[in-house]
């Protein structure tokens, strides 16, 4: 993507746009630092552990000139616009709590504890601040907990090797471990004993600890510990604190049964006795009032927001990557490179100097490197960071839909429907989000009036699932097996080579470790694309992870052996039928029943997957949905098969199942096309476009009845639907009758306000009465 120099363009054009707002800036940074690829990542790009999403090795810290966008300028907008992509479930809700959380904002308090020491000294120590989302829980402190790299933790540790050792063994252990080192001889006072008289909580002088759990760069790096009413800080707890006994001061809203397993009440509630004055208040309006009455009596709380997302770190110092089109010049300082120089490309290197880790090849091209100030004219030097890929992602789309229509600008955005792996619910979707919405502010966009940052590039978005390949495990070592330790001798039953016993079956992630991958041309060739491509589709919805089973291939080709087999069927009997033109043309009410229920099938088919390709996106249901219109039409020309003519609904029903089937499997519906028409069709199957529904359904709707459901002669639901079919009578009708009034919307409806208490299944006895307008259901009591 990055080859091509016009894009290198419009993503150094963006970064000077952004540059000239100045929303990419540069700035001294302490920067995460792969000592295996030599280059800087983003944030995102280090995993909880520390270790590099691309090289897995760990990641140092370095201080580094760096350049930055300024995406928190846009945090807000980022945010609230989420409101817009969970409308109609546009987005997946779990991309958009990805993202809220990403975004991270909180609203809370700074509250300052004043520390002492234990035995009376004449130095004083700094108070410590605290960031909280919950003031209200304040007379729950029990203890104040400070992050590996406090200040005050810095000072403790230059006298002490034990407190050093601590550090260094917490920094391995990482953010969800509990341990905790105590400051010896130091205690901290909670700010509300000034208010608080008598017995209260307040009054008790806290331990301060280290802990890993606490991060340095969240918050102001300490936290406040309440026991109670956190989970993390009752985990904490329980490990560290001799007296193990919790403070409890928020009592839920609405009685609940207290849980019989000790663990913190983590909701907000209701503020109990031991809160003195704030006992009774709600959390928040506890929040509130002890935040103002801190605040006033001695400047120990302020409100604060926080945000977890940083501005975004785009220099790389990779050679692969749009070049930052900036020069620097001692006397002029970071200039931008003239539009009219655009792109600035990568030099051509020689052969195998970027081939060896050592670093970024760029600061080493001296022809490419030193070159003229836009200024001043003087000698100056190219900047050699080159930018996160993420940033030429962040717009990409943008070009697809102008190359396609031949246009400039940006009338056809947003895009409607986005596909993409769920593993970018971050990183990509957040980035490309933000330059589109300020993109919408400049004159790269079309049309801009004023400022739209209410912009979102992507209406709709679809996460596919990951497909889950079989993994065979030995129940006994537990090990993952090779294909050579395994006798498939039966292939549904899969055995250990050595041992004779089953192998264990599971779908994982695709892995080359786990020998569960499956080669795609292997299955193409053996098989084929319209079969592969079918069965794909039908074997998951496609945001579920699909677990790839081949041996349920077999019922997609058995599927295609059957509308084969009709089409061939159809051809030879059609030559002696004089067709009508147009399926319109035939009268549904002249018609024998079955054939009209066929074509209510037809119809209904339809409508049903041209919903599921433009709204739902239920590709599977597709696939069942033609599966079921093939058995129909396979059982019409079955019930007929001494008839040597077919009918022209019959006729116009495998027509239609071949253009609905044509965008899944267009080979082969194709081939089926030419049979039908004796290779002399004048168009093909894709032709005709999406086949319509003729109207004819609202007809069949029009002949309904009524049908009332009682329970043990009590009405319990009334709904229309169709007439049963005269060819059925007895249990035949009277099944046909449940299930057409069960699947009403009022049916439905009932069932699931019965929670279950009459389900068909345990009924004594049916009675279907009426033509079916009437169905009772006799439950023993
Ligand atoms: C006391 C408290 C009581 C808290 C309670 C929560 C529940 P969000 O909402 O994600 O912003 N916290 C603050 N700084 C921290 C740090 N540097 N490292 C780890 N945890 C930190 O989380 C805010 C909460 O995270 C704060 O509210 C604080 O714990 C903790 F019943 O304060 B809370
Ligand atoms: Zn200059």
């Amino acid at each position: 993507m990055t080859c091509d120099p016009s894009f290198y363009a419009d993503t150094q054009r963006i970064f000077l746009l952004l540059h000239q707002r100045g929303l990419a800036y540069q700035a001294e940074a302490e920067v995460n630092w792969d000592p295996v690829d030599r280059t800087v990542l983003a944030n995102e790009q280090v995993d909880a552990n520390g270790f590099s999403w691309r090289s897995g090795a760990k990641v140092e810290k370095r201080q580094l000139k760096q350049w930055f966008f300024k995406i928190t300028e846009y945090k807000e907008a980022l945010l609230q616009d989420l409101a817009q992509l969970e409308n109609n479930n546009a987005w997946p809700s779990r991309v958009t709590s990805m993202q809220k959380n990403w975004l991270g904002k909180s609203e809370g308090a700074n509250i300052t504890f004043k520390l002492d020491y234990e035995e009376p000294r004449h130095d004083k120590i700094d108070p410590i601040t605290v960031f909280t989302t919950r003031a209200d829980t304040l007379y729950g402190v029990q203890y104040l907990a400070l992050s590996l790299d406090h200040p005050l933790v810095s000072q403790h540790a230059s006298t002490s090797t034990e407190l050093k050792a601590f550090i260094e063994s917490a920094r391995a252990l990482g953010p969800e471990d509990k341990a905790g080192f105590v400051l010896p001889g130091i205690k901290a006072y909670n700010p509300l004993r000034y208010v608080a008289a008598g017995s209260s909580p307040a009054n008790k002088p806290l331990p301060v600890y280290v802990a890993p759990y606490v991060l340095s760069e969240y918050g102001t790096g300490a936290v406040m510990g309440v026991p109670a009413h956190d989970t993390r800080d009752f985990a904490f707890w329980k490990q560290n604190s001799r007296a193990s006994a919790v403070t409890r001061v928020i009592e839920p809203l609405i009685r609940q049964k207290r849980s019989s397993k000790p663990e913190a009440f983590t909701g907000p509630g209701r503020l109990n006795a031991a809160c003195g004055l704030f006992g009774g208040l709600t959390s928040e309006q506890a929040q509130e009032a002890i935040v103002d009455t801190l605040q006033s009596a001695s400047g120990q709380a302020e409100r604060v927001e926080r945000w977890r997302l940083r501005d975004w770190l785009v220099s790389r110092q990779r050679f692969w990557g749009t070049p930052i089109p900036i020069i620097h010049c001692d006397t002029c300082g970071a200039v931008p490179v003239p539009e009219e120089q655009l792109p600035v490309q990568l030099p051509q290197l020689p052969k195998g100097q970027f081939t060896s880790r050592g670093g970024n090849p760029l600061d080493h091209a001296t022809d490419w490197l030193h070159t003229r100030c836009p200024k001043c004219s003087g000698p100056a030097k190219r900047e050699t960071d080159t930018m996160d890929t993420f940033v030429d992602s962040s717009w990409y789309y943008l070009r697809f839909a102008q190359s396609a229509q031949k246009q400039e600008g940006t009338d056809f955005m947003p895009v409607d429907v986005y596909v993409g792996g769920v593993e970018h619910a971050i990183l990509h979707l957040l980035y490309a989000r933000f330059i589109a919405k300020f993109l919408s502010t400049t004159p790269m966009w079309s049309s801009v009036e004023a400022p739209r940052t209410t912009v979102e590039p992507f209406s709709k978005l679809i996460a596919q699932g990951m497909v889950h390949g079989r993994t065979l495990t030995d129940p006994d070592t537990k090990r993952i097996l090779k294909p050579d330790e395994v006798d498939t001798s039966t292939p549904s039953e899969p055995k250990v080579q050595v041992t004779g016993k089953a192998a264990v079956v599971t779908f994982e992630k695709m892995s080359k470790s786990k020998y569960n991958g499956v080669d795609p041309g292997e299955c193409l060739r053996k098989y084929g694309a319209d079969v592969t491509r079918a069965h794909l589709l039908f074997s998951a919805p496609v945001s579920d992870v699909l677990d790839w089973d081949e041996e349920k291939i077999t019922g997609v080709q058995r599927w295609f052996g059957r509308i084969w087999q009709i089409t061939h069927d159809i051809a030879e009997r059609t030559s002696r039928l004089t067709v009508p033109e147009r399926a319109s043309s035939i009268d549904m009410t002249k018609v024998q029943p079955a054939e009209a229920e066929m074509w209510k099938n037809v119809q209904q088919t339809i409508a049903s997957v041209e919903q599921s390709f433009s709204t739902t996106y239920s590709l599977n249901t597709i696939v069942s949905d033609l599966m079921q219109l093939t058995n129909q039409i396979h059982r019409a020309l079955a019930d007929n098969s001494q008839n040597k003519h077919i009918t022209p609904t019959v006729y116009h029903s495998i027509h239609t199942l071949l253009r609905l089937l044509a965008p899944i499997a267009p080979s082969f519906a194709e081939e089926c096309w030419d049979v039908l028409h004796a290779h002399h069709s004048p168009h093909r199957a894709f032709q005709g476009g999406f086949p319509e529904t003729d109207g004819s359904l609202e007809t069949f709707h029009a002949q309904s009845q009524p049908c009332a459901v009682q329970v043990n002669g009590k009405l319990k639901f009334a709904t229309n639907i169709q007439p049963p079919p005269e060819r059925l009578s007895g249990e035949e009708q009277r099944d046909w009758v449940l299930k057409a009034a069960f699947a009403s919307e009022e049916g439905k409806e009932a069932v699931r306000r019965s929670q279950g208490l009459w389900d068909v299944k345990y009924a004594r006895k049916i009675i279907v009465a009426r033509g079916g307008k009437t169905v009772n259901l006799v439950f023993d009591k």
